[in-house]
C-alpha cells in the first residue's frame, strides 16, 4: 500500500469547531478546474428599480414604505419568523416530546440604496458602514433581556433562497442559543478550559505557518478555506486578535473586516465571472449576560457552486444520511481562489 496522501486517498477530516466530520474523496476529481465554463450574461441591473421592495422610497410587500435612505437602512422584517409577543410556555411528555416557546425578532439590513451593487462591488468605506450597523444592532439587540443570541447573516443569489438582488442581509435575534453556535460554543469552551487559549487563535497560528489554505488576509483578518470545509469553496474569516464580538473591534479592525468581506466576495465572483451565490454570517458570543472568553469572532461563507455557474454541490443521499462529503480538497480550492485576479471582473 502507498503512503496516505490527502491528494490521493479518501479520508475523513475533523471539524474542531463543531466536533463533526467530513468525508474527502480527492480521487473523484483530481483536477479541480475543468477548463473555461459557460458564461451567463446576467446584464446590469438598474441603480433604482421601481418594483423592488428594498429600494429607497418604494412600498414594501407588508404595506410599509421605505424612506428615501442614502446609506445603510435597517427595518423590522415584515414577515418575521421570530416575534416578541409569544407567551412563555413549554410542552413535555416523557423523554420523547419536548417543545418550548421562542421569542425574538427579525430585521432586514439594506447594505446600500443602490439596487445594482453587491458587496464585492461596493467601496470598502461603504461596507464599513454595514459593519458599523452590525455592531450597533448587536449591541442594542443584545442588551434586551430576552435576547440571548443575535445571528447576523446574508443570503445571496436565488439558489440560496434570496428573494431579491438588492444588496441586503438579515438579523435574527432570539431567546435561546441556536444549534450551530451552540455546537461551536461547546467546542470552544472545552478547548479554552483545557488550554486557556482560543481554539481559533491556535488554529490560525498553524494555518499561517503552512499558508496552504489561506486565500486572503489583511492586518487584522485572515480568510481561509478551513481544513474541514464542507462546501467546495467554503471560506472562514477569522480575526487575528481574539475578540468575542464585533463591538470589541477597534476602528482599524472594523475597516479591515469590511476589506476582507470585499476581498473574499471578489474572489467568489471572479471564480466563474458571475455574481456568486452564498450564505454568509457572523459567529460571535451569545448576549446572555455571561462572560464568554472562549468565543472567537469569525465569519463563515457557505457557497454551493462546484464547477460552474450551474453545477452545484447538493447535500443529498450520503450527506443527508451519513455525513458531508467533498471531492476537491480544501487545499485545491484555496489554491484556485488565491490564483484569481484581485479586482472584480466587472471593474476590469
Ligand atoms: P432574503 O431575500 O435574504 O430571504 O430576505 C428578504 C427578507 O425581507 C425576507 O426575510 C423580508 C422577507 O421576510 N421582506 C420584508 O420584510 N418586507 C417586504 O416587503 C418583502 C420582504
Ligand atoms: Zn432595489
Amino acid at each position: 500500500m502507498d503512503q496516505f496522501e490527502f491528494t490521493e486517498h479518501t479520508h475523513r477530516r475533523y471539524n474542531p469547531l463543531t466536533g463533526e466530520w467530513v468525508l474527502v474523496s480527492p480521487h473523484r476529481t483530481k483536477r479541480p478546474w475543468q477548463g473555461k465554463v459557460e458564461k451567463i450574461n446576467e446584464g446590469r441591473r438598474p441603480q433604482y428599480e421601481k418594483a423592488c421592495y428594498l429600494c429607497p422610497g418604494n412600498d414594501r410587500a407588508g404595506g410599509a414604505k421605505n424612506p428615501a435612505y442614502s446609506s445603510v437602512f435597517v427595518f423590522q422584517n415584515d414577515f418575521s419568523a421570530l416575534v416578541p409577543d409569544v407567551p412563555a410556555g413549554s410542552f413535555f411528555k416523557g423523554d420523547l416530546f419536548r417543545a418550548e416557546s421562542e421569542k425574538g425578532f427579525c430585521k432586514v439590513i439594506c447594505f446600500s440604496p443602490r439596487h445594482d451593487l453587491t458587496i464585492p462591488e461596493m467601496e470598502v468605506a461603504d461596507i464599513r458602514k454595514v459593519v458599523d450597523v452590525w455592531c450597533d444592532e448587536y449591541q442594542q439587540i443584545g442588551a434586551m433581556d430576552y435576547i440571548n443570541y443575535v445571528q447576523i447573516f446574508e443570503n445571496k443569489g436565488d439558489i440560496m433562497g434570496c428573494s431579491n438582488p438588492h444588496p441586503h442581509g438579515q438579523i435574527w435575534a432570539q431567546n435561546s442559543i441556536p444549534v450551530e453556535p451552540a455546537k461551536e460554543m461547546a467546542m470552544q469552551k472545552a478547548y479554552f478550559a483545557k488550554h486557556n487559549r482560543s481554539l481559533l487563535a491556535d488554529y490560525l497560528a498553524d494555518e499561517e505557518i503552512s499558508g496552504e489554505r489561506i486565500v486572503a488576509s489583511n492586518q487584522h483578518f485572515i480568510a481561509l478555506v478551513p481544513f474541514w470545509a464542507v462546501w467546495p469553496y467554503e471560506c472562514m474569516v477569522v480575526s487575528r486578535r481574539h475578540v468575542q464580538n464585533i463591538c470589541q473591534l477597534n476602528d482599524d479592525e472594523k475597516t479591515a473586516l469590511a476589506d476582507i468581506y470585499k476581498k473574499v466576495t471578489i474572489m467568489f465572483d471572479n471564480l466563474f465571472e458571475i455574481s456568486f451565490p452564498y450564505s454568509a454570517g457572523l459567529h460571535q458570543a451569545p448576549t446572555d449576560g455571561l462572560e464568554h472568553p472562549e468565543w472567537h469572532l469569525h465569519m463563515h461563507f457557505y457557497p454551493p457552486l462546484l464547477r460552474s455557474a450551474t453545477v452545484k454541490k447538493f447535500m443529498v443521499g450520503y450527506e443527508m444520511l451519513a455525513n458531508p462529503q467533498r471531492d476537491i480538497t480544501p487545499e485545491q480550492s484555496a489554491e484556485r481562489l488565491r490564483s484569481l485576479p484581485k479586482t472584480h471582473y466587472n471593474a476590469i
